[in-house]
């Protein structure tokens, strides 16, 4: 078994398509372990060892059941709790991108919430997966005293609805 074939696999199965392989996610995320395991003729084993070497920790299993921690497209709801962010939070992305960033703000496109990261070189290498990276500034802490709430993902991703303009700053890039 190719491990980050898997891993992809599974991102793509519990993320956005998993009518593909026949399952359904609960309003959660979470689906039944047997039933993956089943759907995508994987020994159990296997599962634990794409789940426990998985280098961003992106699912999670709890009991009989596995989700997604973060990345969705399809409509979930996480259940994280509201949690105050530091005053500043960072996103990661390309200068194609920035008229359209600095005239709207951040948007989640195809996801259900846009990423932050806590540190500049995560939101490098995000970036980094389209090209020459942009690192943008959020002003987290002034959109919590704003009244907008920030949730974040087991694996440490900072999820947020959107990102409006006068939040943001170009740090590099
Ligand atoms: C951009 C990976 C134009 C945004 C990573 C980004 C992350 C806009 C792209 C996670 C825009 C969306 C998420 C606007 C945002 N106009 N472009 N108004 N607002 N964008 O992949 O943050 O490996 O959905 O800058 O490590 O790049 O999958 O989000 O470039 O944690 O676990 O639209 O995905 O994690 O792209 O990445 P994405 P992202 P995994």
């Amino acid at each position: 078994m190719d491990v980050v074939r898997t891993s992809k696999r599974l991102s793509f199965v519990l993320r956005h398509r998993p009518q593909a392989v026949g399952l359904r996610l609960d309003d959660a995320g979470w689906v039944d372990v047997d039933a993956l395991l089943a759907a995508l003729h994987l020994t159990r084993e296997q599962l634990d060892r794409v789940v426990s070497t998985n280098d961003k920790r992106r699912f999670e299993i709890v009991g009989d059941r596995i989700r997604a921690v973060q990345g969705h497209s399809v409509a979930v709801d996480l259940g994280y709790a509201p949690e105050r962010p530091s005053a500043e939070l960072f996103h990661g992305t390309v200068e194609r991108f920035l008229p359209s960033i600095l005239a709207e703000g951040l948007r989640p496109r195809r996801r259900h919430a846009v990423h932050l990261s806590a540190d500049v070189a995560t939101a490098r290498a995000v970036g980094a997966r389209r090209g020459h990276p942009v690192v943008l500034g959020v002003a987290a802490g002034r959109m919590a005293d704003d009244g907008v709430a920030f949730t974040r993902s087991a694996n440490g991703v900072w999820l947020v609805d959107a990102v409006p303009p006068p939040y943001l700053a170009v740090l590099e890039g």
